[in-house]
């Protein structure tokens, strides 16, 4: 036993790309993490991590740890590499950046950055004050979840989730196309007390989930069908009477005009498109609006596709359709991210630049590098929090576009990752142990304070770190660029203060004194929108949206088959296409492709895996077991099968993250996933992709 007296106790977030945002406390004896734990006193976060974070401390301690910067020796992607100082390292990159401005422009910089930390220090301002200053481009910020994030705010104003333990109240759950037991898992046992109160649990994905196994109904939509589900549904609500008019009336706009939209989607039409048995969507609906207060809670995945937008356009109308806004129990949970929006100018000072020139879509990466983007064209990119060569889609063009002998390549990272494999120069990154950040949730509604708890091994650098460092080399006095990471939280946090109510009385000491403060709910008002106001340009829920035209949407939602999937014909022309579906949603054990390299989860994980029903199996000669090509108009990859009827027949399941630097194909899935942008917000289209599997040689 070590003597207590030795031991200090130091209040963490978690970082990663979760909604749960758990609240850590690391035990630390002379400068080393030695217990790494949930905080047992967390309303929501209860004592428990998932199965993933539990064993931080080998990721800390990992002995791939990237510990100094490094520079590529011989050809682009061989892995070969020298030791350099940090000082060589940066004035490497401020004289290439230097180069690259005097010859094409700042343009020609790419920052690419995505979700490896949510925190407001170590990613918010890192994504914004030094590229702001140097005018670069900007990234147009759409693999995850762009086009519900822009349903949301233009049917609802905001946005706003329920407090997750208001599940206690409800009747009826609605999980669509949403996996928290993998992907949220702290909402289980609230959802778990909730069906012992007697609450009723419907799943309504594809895939037979973790989720689904437990829930008391599962519906298998086809793939990207959704929207023409909820609208069958609301069909049924409003041609049996059951909606509830008084409050469509009062709190939205063009109830009617959707009411007729609707009317096109009896339920034998839906059922004809989505394969869902047209008495199960009859009794679906009639749960819907009748066992109250009813939740309808989802996520990204359901969206991650050519018609994202419009599917999430018609859940969202749901809850309204039924009067479920503004009740305790019901309504949508989507995200608590809009209660607190930092304040833009506070964490970028872009009044204080020049314009950003462009922005590049982050789900045309490998395009952009090979070519979509010129004048200028895309000549240096600095890469950080993410590792798009395995998470971000049609991986082999970005690998392509990598190896491009006139671009020049930062990425800044823990591990070498299948992206920094490619790099000119690799920097060590901090891991949130060793640097400070504070976190605002997804998926509940406390802000999370993050001390560092060790010093950083070797020589790793936090990300604003490393901005600063640029930010002197590059020859930028002003002071927003120089400050240190608690100045920049409290200049941000006494900003957004000033407007947002939901801060009171929330200072740096307090976060830094307790490490979870709730968000100052006035008595009674936390309910969202429990007080029928919606902040949308017309006050109320936009059942019609007139303001997505613009994007060139129908302003009322609408059932469309993808693309790629129309290439092929309508499912309900031709029943299953000819080709498989292939969808690759989250694994259980990795964060996107974080964790995915740490051996006792890859263990646990197993090799990486596609899921194939029986039926679809027999008629490929796959069995159990049998390694299999995969392979799309992108490209191809091989997997191992597992046949199993938890994927339906015409779809097949391989989860993301799998490196595929640790593969032995050298690939992964996203070497065959679609770079095609959805209807709405640019956002990524992972899940219509039609690919034909068969055994491998
Ligand atoms: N363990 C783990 N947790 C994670 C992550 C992870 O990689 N691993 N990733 C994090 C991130 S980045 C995010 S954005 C969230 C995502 O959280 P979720 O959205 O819950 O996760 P996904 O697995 O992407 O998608 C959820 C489900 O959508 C289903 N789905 C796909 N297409 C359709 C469709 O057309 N219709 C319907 N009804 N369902 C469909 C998939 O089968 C999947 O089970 O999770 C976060 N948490
Ligand atoms: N096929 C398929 N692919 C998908 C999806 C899908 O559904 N299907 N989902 C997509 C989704 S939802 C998302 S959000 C994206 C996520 O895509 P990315 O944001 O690229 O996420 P990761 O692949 O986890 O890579 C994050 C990297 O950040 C590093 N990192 C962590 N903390 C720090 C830090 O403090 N500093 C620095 N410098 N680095 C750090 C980690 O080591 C890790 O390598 O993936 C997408 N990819
Ligand atoms: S990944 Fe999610 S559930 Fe796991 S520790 Fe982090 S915040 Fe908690
Ligand atoms: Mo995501």
């Amino acid at each position: 036993m070590i003597p207590p007296d030795r031991i200090r106790l130091v209040r963490g977030a978690c970082p990663h790309d979760c909604p749960d945002t758990c609240a850590t406390i690391t035990e630390v004896q002379d400068d080393r993490a030695v217990r790494f734990y949930a905080d047992p006193d967390h309303p929501f976060t209860r004592g428990w991590l998932c199965a993933k974070v539990r064993p931080y401390l080998e990721r800390v301690y990992a002995p791939d740890r990237l510990l100094y910067p490094l520079r590529r020796v011989g050809p682009k992607g061989g892995n070969r590499w020298e030791r350099i100082t940090w000082e060589a390292a940066i004035d490497e990159i401020a004289t290439r950046w230097k180069e690259i401005i005097a010859r094409y422009g700042a343009a020609a910089i790419l920052p690419y950055s995505y979700s490896g930390t949510l925190g407001l220090v170590q990613l918010m301002i890192c994504n914004a004050r030094l590229w702001n200053r140097m005018g670069v481009s900007g990234l147009q910020r759409s693999i995850c979840g762009a086009a519900a994030e822009a349903a949301v705010e233009a049917t609802l104003g905001a946005r706003w989730s329920p407090d997750p333990a208001d599940v206690l109240h409800s009747k009826l759950v609605l999980i669509w196309g949403h996996n928290p037991a993998s992907t949220g898992p702290h909402f289980m046992p609230l959802l778990r007390q909730a069906q012992k109160r007697g609450a009723y649990v419907a799943v309504i994905d594809p895939r037979r989930t973790l989720t689904a196994r437990s829930a008391d109904e599962h519906i298998r939509p086809r793939p990207a069908t959704d929207a023409a589900l909820a609208l069958g549904m609301m069909h049924v609500i409003f041609s049996e009477g059951l909606h509830d008019e008084a409050w469509l009336e009062q709190h939205t706009i063009g109830w009617r005009d959707l009411r007729d939209r609707a009317a096109g989607y009896p339920p034998d039409r839906a059922a004809a498109i989505t394969g869902v048995p047209e008495a199960t969507i009859i009794a679906l609906a009639r749960r819907y609006a009748t066992m109250k207060p009813a939740l309808l809670k989802t996520a990204d995945g359901v969206q991650r596709h050519g018609n994202g937008g419009q599917t999430f356009r018609a859940l969202c109308c749901l809850p309204a359709v039924v009067g479920q806004y503004g009740v305790r129990g019901g309504g949508l949970s989507y995200s608590t991210s809009g209660y607190v929006r930092w304040d833009a100018e506070a964490v970028g000072h872009a009044s204080e630049c020049p314009p950003t020139p462009r922005v590049v879509n982050m789900n045309r990466l490998g395009a952009a590098l090979t070519g979509e983007v010129r004048d200028p064209p895309i000549m240096a990119l600095f890469v950080f929090c993410a590792n798009p060569v395995t998470s971000a889609p049609n991986a082999g063009l970005i690998v392509q576009g990598l190896l491009r002998d006139d671009l020049f390549t930062v990425v800044h990272e823990q591990f070498m990752t299948d992206t920094a494999r490619y790099a000119d120069i690799v920097l060590p990154a901090t891991t949130q142990l060793e640097h400070v950040d504070l976190h605002k949730a997804y998926g509940h509604r406390y802000l999370q304070y993050n001390h560092p708890a060790v010093p950083p091994p070797g020589e790793c650098r936090s990300n604003w770190d490393v901005m600063r460092l640029l930010a002197r080399a590059m020859g930028y006095t002003e002071p927003w660029l120089h400050e240190d990471a608690e100045q920049a939280i409290c200049g941000v946090l006494d900003a957004t203060r000033a407007r947002n109510p939901l801060l009171e009385g929330i200072t740096l000491e307090r976060l830094q004194a307790e490490g979870t403060v709730p968000l100052s709910f006035p008595p009674g008002r936390d309910v969202p929108f429990a007080d029928g106001y919606f902040p949308t340009p017309s006050g109320k829920v936009e059942l019609r949206c007139d303001s997505l035209r613009v994007h060139g949407l129908d302003p009322l939602p609408e059932y469309a088959p993808p693309a790629e999937f129309r290439a092929v014909g309508d499912y309900s022309a031709h029943g299953h296409p000819p080709s498989l579906v292939l969808i690759s949603g989250a694994s259980h054990h990795y964060v996107s492709s974080s964790f995915a390299n740490q051996p006792s989860l890859r263990a646990k994980e197993g090799a990486p895996f596609i899921e194939i029903n029986p039926v679809d199996a027999v008629a490929r000669g796959i069995r159990h077991g049998d390694e299999v090509h995969v392979e799309s108009a992108r490209g191809w990859c091989r997997l191992l099968a597992v046949v199993t009827d938890d994927a339906p027949p015409g779809v097949v399941i391989a989860p993301k993250g799998p490196w595929a630097s640790l593969s032995p194909d050298g690939r992964n899935v996203n070497w065959v996933t679609p770079d095609a942008l959805a209807d709405l917000a640019g956002q990524s289209t992972f899940h219509s992709n039609l690919v034909q599997v068969r055994r491998a040689e």
